[in-house]
């Protein structure tokens, strides 16, 4: 067999954004905002000396997609030339925006350019960005996050049963209703229609004070949830840890933890029982990597947010990996989407993250 040599440099470019909207199937009303469309990134690399690499983002907003595409414009400005390792790239750029400040919209954009740099270089050796990353390819249980937002428990109830025509075998419900009684029964419509077969998570999108938050977790405690997700305000990891403390029902945050450090804050705090950090704000594929190390050494599974396609690569290199968020967004303009077979996602064996898009689909999308 000939060996592939390894480079462990490539010299970028050039990148390229383009944002579009994508609508949703179903509409996902939150207790902090209602998203019928996502504002969607894509962002093509391309290298000198290898293959393009490809990476797309979800930007919450019109103008954070806009801000985002600024800055992966100006420091692709700043990098391009060189010949850098992605984690040489990405320790070179979290520097040079250190006064701005690496948070926000400055940390998704350097996190794409990072998983756009890790796409290339595992596109260099023709293989999955997993096994670049020293793991193997595998079926992942994955819940399905498509939709049922806050809305009366019997529109709630119908959408569960739609959703389970996928074939996963779990589903994550909005709370944050203005009473306890009406999580409560939302849950309930949930339960019943679906039967006690699928698993379901609850996610409150940081709607509770704390007061609220013990309350209405207590009440949840004696129902059967995978786990209880943002209950309060994100940063607030002393009352996390007290509610952490106080319930048996595990504890779920990290989609909003800026960066490996967040990750490693929150476990100091004993801020909860399970992580779930974002890609794009956990520093791209150098962050989750450096991310996971610590949630395996802690001994706390960790879960993905949203863009399973480029997570389901990176849960298969961790340790402690949990489950895979689904969503079915990028299915838009993706030339092969994500499978979902006997309950599992498939993640893509093409070389990469499996991000490859469909020209033709893509144009027919409005644009920002
Ligand atoms: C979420 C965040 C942003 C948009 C939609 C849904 C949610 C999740 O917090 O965990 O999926
Ligand atoms: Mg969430």
């Amino acid at each position: 067999m000939q060996d592939t040599p390894i480079p462990n440099k490539l010299t970028l470019r050039d990148i390229s954004c383009r944002a579009v909207r994508v609508p949703l199937v179903f509409t996902l009303g939150t207790s902090a905002a209602i998203v019928r469309a996502v504002p969607l990134l894509l962002v093509d690399l391309s290298t000198e000396d290898g293959p393009a690499g490809r990476t797309y983002l979800f930007c919450y907003t019109n103008s954070g997609a806009r801000a985002i595409a600024e800055h992966i414009r100006e420091a692709a400005d700043l990098v391009r030339g060189m010949a850098l390792s992605p984690l040489a790239q990405t320790q070179f750029l979290q520097r040079r925006y250190a006064l701005l400040g690496v948070t926000g919209t400055v940390r998704m954009a350097l996190s794409a350019i990072d998983m756009a740099f890790w796409d290339a270089h595992a596109r260099s050796i023709g293989q999955p960005l997993a096994h670049l990353l020293g793991g193997g390819a595998r079926p992942l249980p994955a819940y399905d996050s498509r939709g049922l937002g806050l809305m009366a428990p019997p529109a709630l109830a119908d959408e569960a049963e739609k959703m389970l025509a996928l074939g996963l075998k779990a589903l994550k419900l909005r709370l944050g209703y203005p009473t306890l009684a009406e999580d409560l029964a939302a849950l309930d419509a949930v339960r019943n229609r679906v039967g006690t077969g699928i698993s379901i998570m609850v996610d409150y999108n940081q709607a509770l004070s704390p007061a609220e938050a013990l309350k209405r977790g207590r009440a949840l405690d004696t129902h059967d949830i995978v786990w209880l997700e943002e209950p309060m305000a994100h940063e607030d990891y002393r009352s996390y840890a007290r509610l952490t403390h106080a319930l048996t029902t595990p504890i779920q945050i990290g989609e909003n933890f800026n960066g490996p450090a967040g990750l490693s804050q929150a476990l100091a705090a004993g801020a909860c029982d399970l992580v779930m950090p974002d890609v794009a704000r956990i520093g791209g594929v150098t962050g989750w990597m450096q991310a996971s190390g610590i949630a395996a050494a802690a001994g706390i599974e960790m879960s993905s947010h949203l863009m399973p396609e480029i997570s389901a690569q990176l849960l298969c290199a961790t340790p402690s990996a949990h489950w895979l968020e689904y969503v079915d967004w990028a299915n838009a303009f993706l030339k092969e989407p994500m499978r979902i077979v006997d309950g599992m996602a498939i993640l893509s064996d093409r070389p990469g993250a499996g991000l490859d898009w469909d020209e033709a689909r893509l144009q027919r999308l409005e644009t920002l």
